[in-house]
């Protein structure tokens, strides 16, 4: 069988983590393309963790371009293309210009690759994969964001930390948008099958909630100049195996809803089921009142971004 062939589409932080991700678990070639002033440092950093596959004893061709015929084809296109914040911006200060990119990107990604499941990564996340699907016009199994991975994986680290467990039996899932109103259920986690509720205090998974919420700028004053990127590329390898590899796991993602949870025509993070068909199943949760309140509350965050998207395209 012919390997996969993963494009990924932005050489940056995530890009260069994701790209030896794909290659150390044997998903498949990976191109990685970014801007030609940028050919260089993809081309560079290609051939370097191809150079280094001797060493980790995996087989891939990794190839750096900025020719968006060297993408044509792939089984996957994940995309990071654009600004990451920097300390005191929200994710929406970064609408204008990243809006713009993904455009052109979109573009090209449906000229070369129209059956590929395409994750999207930049931010603002639920905006822009809204951006993506209106310009692609893809099918809507095929076209979704990556956030609510890296929000629960966030909520269970936290978890686990506190607790003094492993992070693999905590299970849990994070819906709604990608910012400050992210919804935690901590209602629906479980520590090795036994509830949360169970095992902590109200008054801690509220400060866990909240540290989870607030995740991601955590990262950015930390850092100093850019945003996360060791735990968000592993969180689109992640969908991306599930794809790649059919195994139908359920993770929370941001896809397009019609419908349900009573939403209509926005991608906004809910559970789903990922598989060879793309996002195969939406999940619909009964949500008690206070979750569905802050899921609108949520909703309507990224409603304020999507008006500023139809407005640009
Ligand atoms: O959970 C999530 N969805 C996220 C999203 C978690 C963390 C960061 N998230 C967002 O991902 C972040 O706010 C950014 O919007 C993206 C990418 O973050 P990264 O840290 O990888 O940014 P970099 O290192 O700046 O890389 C971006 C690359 C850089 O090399 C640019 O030259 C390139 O994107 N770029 C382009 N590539 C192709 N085509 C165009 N037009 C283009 N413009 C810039």
């Amino acid at each position: 069988m012919a390997r996969k062939k993963i494009a990924l589409i932005g050489g940056g932080q995530i890009g260069g983590i994701m790209a030896l991700l794909t290659a150390q678990k044997q998903l498949g070639d990976v191109v990685m393309l970014d801007i030609p002033e940028m050919e260089g440092m993809v081309k560079g950093k290609m051939l370097d963790m191809a150079e280094g596959t001797a060493v980790g004893g995996y087989d891939a061709n990794m190839t750096g371009t900025s020719n968006y015929a060297d993408i044509e084809g792939a089984d996957v296109v994940i995309i990071t293309a654009g600004l990451p914040r920097k300390p005191g911006m929200t994710r929406d200060d970064l609408l204008d210009i990243n809006v713009k990119i993904i455009t052109n990107v979109a573009n090209q990604v449906k000229k070369y690759c129209p059956n590929a499941f395409c994750i999207i990564v930049t931010n603002p996340l639920d905006s822009m994969v809204y951006a993506f699907r209106k310009i692609t016009g893809f099918s809507k199994n095929m076209v979704c964001g990556m956030a609510g991975v890296l929000d629960s994986s966030r909520f269970r680290s936290f978890i686990a930390m506190e607790l003094n467990v492993s992070v693999e039996d905590v299970a849990a899932t994070v819906l709604g948008g990608h910012g400050p109103t992210m919804v935690p259920l901590p209602r629906l986690t479980t520590v090795g099958g036994i509830p949360l509720t169970e095992l902590m205090d109200a008054e801690t998974i509220e400060a866990i909630s909240k540290r989870t919420r607030a995740a991601g700028t955590e990262i950015v004053k930390l850092l100093g100049n850019g945003s996360a990127f060791f735990s968000p590329a592993a969180s689109a390898i992640e969908m991306a195996n599930s794809y790649l590899l059919d195994k139908k796991r359920v993770l929370p993602v941001a896809a397009l809803l019609e419908g349900e949870y009573g939403i209509n025509n926005y991608y906004l993070g809910v559970p789903a089921v990922i598989g060879a068909g793309g996002v195969e199943k939406i999940i619909e949760v009964k949500l008690n009142d206070d979750e569905q309140a802050l899921l609108q509350v949520s909703l309507d965050a990224v409603k304020g971004a999507i008006v500023d998207v139809d407005e640009r395209i």
